[in-house]
């Protein structure tokens, strides 16, 4: 069952852009809004009458609106009225965690094993996070196991600049049967993706959270499927949620999020095996194959000497086939220490580092998907950490909390938590510290230290808010180049585009707008802004609301507009401004 996205907030061409048939969600605080898309998978399986597993469509929804632990039906009907078939789902509120998850199932059509699954499946998901980016807090995806690792990678890399949270999940066992892994992995799915800012695409299963593109499936029987060999959990789940955010890959360009979804398709997974005939070599590596992930022996070696198979690859690379070597090895990267594996290096093909072979795969598909890249800077960005998918011989190493123990070592602190917790309270105090002295030294230093500077004080705020409210330019723009969320909320929901609002500073407006920033609340809560501005003369906040990407014919609860509230001051100025922003004639008319 498909529900159409309903926003809090609706900028004008997203009002333009959603359906007449929309739900517009009662404006509450404390709520969060995810968008699942559902795609198929076993969590939606039933046994069909050949007695094998097949996605049902229409039933998840429905079987969720009975299950009082995924959906609080008294909330819904309180909020978006009795027996509303398209009504929003709702996760009860849970203890822990700032808010509760208002969510809408899209339903794909016809629903796949992820088995039948193809690149345009995953662009038709990246597309649909587009479309509804700024009407959700984040996405949960429900996708079969089999190829899930797969989507994850190549959405990692499709999904460019991505500011919000995006898990895929799905099950090994159906949602419908009593011992499923389905109701546990998506409830606390939605839980994530509406309370943490995990700028990446993550998996999430049997209580881990696991960066996407470093994921494989281990098991076809275990719920326990999937792991992340090479690198550690970015949040583990037990009575609550801990996030390891030292771990999380943040964007850190000041671009706004876009979707690349031209992927090509002639790329493919070849396995090395002891005695591999030329012919099966050269077939694989004949036009119109473009990239090609080698997957080699141990630390990344080849048979040398089999000059044979050396010489297709060397032509090969000289007709322009990109050739990524990735070990076979579910563990560990590849390095240049056998002369077995020198030899591959020397006739031009690439180290991978430690990448999946899914993750190689799909990046070679976007990689060369980028039709203005040359084959010289496609093969630098095959060697570069894109998006947390690798880890390179040059990784920066961090100096790793020695800053909180030598405090801990005075405080005689010693147990993990009382580390955390110290790491936790210390540095954004410093990080703060160091934004009102707009000392990007200190920052830097502190960087190094090992602090998030994404962290949030006790009030959940972060530096950006600070730095925003302060009306420093340099030190918000230092922060979003280190990869600071522009979404996080703060105990009041204010984000630290509503204080660039409140200070009316346009140069950092347009900055977090250039990152991806945008106005959230309910398009009434605008409204009343929008008057309270107009009620004191306030041209320069009208600006700095449109600027940030405000209607300005938003309505305040009463339903009146600035328009109608300068006109009633008096401020021609301020009507002079207003009416050419009226769209279709709404306001003449009123005014009429
Ligand atoms: N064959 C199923 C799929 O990938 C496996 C699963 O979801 N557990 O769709």
């Amino acid at each position: 069952q498909s529900v159409p996205a309903s926003p809090s907030y609706q900028t004008p061409a997203m009002r333009r852009n959603v359906s007449a048939g929309s739900l517009m969600l009662a404006a509450e605080a404390k709520e969060a809004r995810v968008r699942v898309i559902y795609t198929g998978g076993t969590i939606g399986m039933m046994r069909n009458e050949r007695h094998v597993l097949a996605p049902i469509p229409n039933a998840l929804v429905r079987l969720i609106r009975k299950y009082p632990n995924i959906h609080d039906e008294d909330y819904a009907q309180r909020h978006f009225g009795a027996g509303a078939s398209l009504a929003p789902l709702v996760l009860p509120f849970v203890q822990g965690e700032s808010r509760r998850v208002i969510y809408q199932v899209t339903e794909y059509s016809p629903l796949l094993d992820s088995s039948n699954m193809t690149m345009d499946d995953w662009a038709r998901i990246a597309k649909d996070i587009y479309q509804s980016y700024e009407f959700f807090d984040g996405f949960v995806v429900l996708h079969g196991t089999d190829t899930l690792s797969y989507t994850a990678s190549a959405l990692s890399f499709m999904l460019e600049n991505l500011g919000k949270t995006v898990i895929i999940t799905g099950s090994q066992l159906p949602i419908f049967e009593t011992r499923t892994d389905g109701k546990d992995n998506f409830t606390s799915a939605l839980i994530i993706a509406g309370n943490y800012v995990i700028p990446e695409v993550c998996i999430f299963f049997g209580n881990k959270l696991l960066r996407g593109n470093r994921t494989v499936k281990v098991s076809s029987n275990s719920l326990d499927a999937f792991d992340s060999p090479n690198v550690p959990p970015l949040a583990q789940i037990g009575i609550s949620v801990n996030v390891d955010y030292r771990l999380i890959f943040r964007p850190c360009s000041v671009e706004r999020f876009c979707v690349h979804s031209q992927l090509d398709e002639n790329v493919g997974l070849l396995r090395i095996f002891p005695s591999i005939s030329l012919a099966t070599f050269r077939a694989f590596l004949a036009p119109p194959m473009r990239g090609v992930v080698l997957q080699s022996f141990g630390s990344g070696n080849m048979p040398s000497n089999r000059k044979d198979l050396i010489d297709e690859l060397r032509a090969a690379a000289e007709r322009g086939v990109i050739i990524i070597n990735c070990t076979q090895c579910p563990n560990g990267s590849v390095a240049e220490i056998y002369d077995t594996g020198k030899v591959l290096f020397d006739v031009g093909v690439i180290p991978g580092y430690d990448m999946t072979p899914e993750a190689a795969l799909t990046k070679l598909a976007y990689v060369i998907g980028k039709s203005d890249w040359s084959l010289q800077v496609k093969k630098q960005m095959m060697q570069a950490n894109l998006r947390g998918e690798l880890t390179s011989v040059a990784a920066h190493t961090m100096k790793d909390y020695d800053l909180v123990d030598a405090v801990a070592r005075s405080l005689h602190l010693s147990s993990p938590q009382e580390l955390d917790q110290l790491g936790a309270t210390l540095f954004p105090a410093m990080i703060n510290a160091a934004v009102f002295e707009g000392d990007l030294k200190k920052l830097n230093n502190l960087k190094a230290y090992g602090a998030d500077l994404s962290g949030t004080n006790h009030d959940q705020r972060t530096a950006l808010h600070l730095a925003c409210q302060l009306g420093d330019t340099d030190i918000v723009r230092h922060l979003l180049q280190n990869g600071v969320s522009v979404h996080i909320r703060d105990l009041c929901e204010r984000t630290p585009l509503q204080e660039a609002v409140a200070s009316d500073n346009h140069e950092i407006i347009q900055l977090l707008i250039s990152c991806g920033a945008h106005l959230t609340g309910s398009s009434r809560a605008v409204g009343e802004q929008l008057c309270a501005a107009a009620a004191r003369g306030a041209l320069r906040r009208l600006q700095s609301f449109q600027l940030a990407g405000a209607d300005l014919c938003l309505a305040d609860p009463s339903g009146r507009t600035a328009l109608h509230v300068a006109a009633l001051h008096g401020y021609v100025d301020l009507v002079n401004y207003l009416l050419p922003h009226s769209e279709n004639g709404e306001f003449k008319d009123m005014l009429g």
